[in-house]
């Protein structure tokens, strides 16, 4: 248990980290210019931008990641 937590916890931070690499202007969400640099966030930015309010959160990114594992 402790091990998957810990798993779990690095799996989190490797996701944030991903965000905040991207986030040029670190407002803690990625843009569609952001997201540009990657073709599959490019291509799939109004899949993954849940709310649509054209801005994919950390939360949308998370989520984009578990649902497609
Ligand atoms: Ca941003
Ligand atoms: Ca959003």
């Amino acid at each position: 248990m402790l091990v998957q937590g810990l798993l779990a916890a690095t799996i989190v931070y490797a996701e944030q980290q991903v965000v905040d690499d991207l986030d040029i202007d670190q407002d803690g969400f990625l843009s569609l210019r952001e997201a540009a640099v990657s073709r599959y966030l490019l291509e799939n930015f109004n899949k993954i931008d849940l709310n649509e309010d054209g801005l994919i959160s950390k939360e949308e990114f998370s989520f984009m990641l578990r649902s497609h594992a």
